[in-house]
């Protein structure tokens, strides 16, 4: 296969980027790699399940049928206790994180980051949805890994990636040495390099947050909104916005075209609603690796020291240039960063306690 190089044949070639690497990296990112095809082929039967038999139900093989989601996280779960590389997942589908128990594992010294299939209320009507997912080595040397294991830097990564089922289907990842993207050939079963060392433009005219929620968001971001639909020929204003809903879809999209997507603290959600673990830090390094920039509105998400599990940020992630930007409005419009008033004011400009 002339000119066609596999995910498979790309990260053992990439393992001598790792002088003392002996494999277990490569081995783990194939097992993702393996799920998510899976993972692929049920997604892209979602449309078929008032025939096939809806979640809940019974299907013609008197076999239950499962949502998506739960399917997803039984998926990688399961290639990851299989493969025998991986201590703990710690997932957004399960409160606690997940000690892999298999004689194989024993000795695993890696850490996985899960959000199986994120944007999933979009699955119903065939619109684009994601894996996303982070690799830490484990802390610990020896013994039972635990929740100090988990509990690392953005910065800690040795992998990151994401996997877009999309009008194609894709898998991005970078293991620190910038960021590579693989489209899946239905015809062959493989994900193949199409986007080799992918950049973000350095400023670009696409916002992507959702607007409905103006009313609760800080006043920076109301401000930044307003900056961007303002008209300014000389920066290319009004920007375009485009919002999927679906993170991975809309920060893939913002990461071939240049845009920054946003999801700041609301009035419902004065942390934020996006997950810190397994949403923000990967993505946040995978950007920053293709030369972007990730912020929680005042500092670098990687840089966050997590304290839960399932802690949630408000995230500023894209284009270096319009990041910059946002993060400015940030500042100037909030006199204390955690003012908890500044994270709710109504359209009078009037604070309201969240
Ligand atoms: P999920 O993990 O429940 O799927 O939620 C995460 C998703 C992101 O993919 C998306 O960007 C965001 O939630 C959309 O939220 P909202 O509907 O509030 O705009
Ligand atoms: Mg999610």
């Amino acid at each position: 296969m002339q000119g066609i190089k596999t995910l498979g044949q790309f990260i053992i070639e990439k393992q001598n980027d790792f002088p003392y690497a002996k494999g277990e990296l490569s081995r783990l990112l194939r097992d993702i790699g393996i799920a998510a095809k899976i993972v692929n082929r049920e997604v892209n039967k979602a449309g078929l399940a008032d025939i096939l038999g809806s979640a809940g139900t019974t299907n013609i093989q008197g076999e239950g049928q499962q949502k998506l989601d739960v399917f997803a996280n039984t998926q990688f779960i399961s290639a990851l206790t299989s493969g025998g590389e991986c201590c703990i997942v710690a997932t957004e589908e399960e409160d606690e994180f997940v000690p892999i128990d298999s004689p194989v594992s024993k000795n695993a010294k890696y850490i996985v980051c899960i959000d199986p299939l994120d944007g999933s209320s979009n699955i119903d009507v065939n619109v684009a949805v994601g894996t996303i997912f982070s690799i830490y080595r484990r802390k610990s040397v020896d013994g039972v890994a635990t929740l100090q294991d988990v509990l690392q830097k953005g910065t800690q990564q040795v992998a990151a990636g994401y996997v877009i089922y999309g009008s194609s289907t894709m898998m991005v990842y970078t293991t620190g040495k910038g960021v590579n993207g693989f489209t899946l050939d239905p015809s062959i079963g493989e994900f193949c390099l199409s986007h080799p060392d992918m950049k973000i433009p350095q400023n670009g005219n696409i916002y992507s947050i959702n607007e409905g929620n103006y009313v609760h968001f800080p006043t920076g971001v109301k401000k930044y909104i307003k900056f961007a639909q303002e008209e300014d020929a000389g920066s290319n204003r009004p920007y375009t916005s485009r919002y999927i809903g679906s993170m991975v879809g809309d920060i893939h999209r913002n990461l071939i075209k240049g845009g920054i997507y946003i999801y700041p603290t609301t009035a419902s959600s004065p942390n934020g609603k996006l997950r810190l673990l397994y949403e923000c830090n990967p993505m946040a390094f995978i950007i920053e690796q293709a030369g972007g920039v990730a912020s929680d509105g005042f500092n670098r998400i990687l840089d966050i020291e997590p304290t839960e599990l399932h802690q949630r940020t408000s995230i500023f992630i894209g284009s270096p240039d319009m990041v910059k930007v946002a993060e400015d409005f940030m500042v100037e419009f909030s006199s204390e960063k955690n003012n908890p008033l500044n994270h709710a004011i109504n359209l009078n400009g009037t604070a309201v306690a969240s």
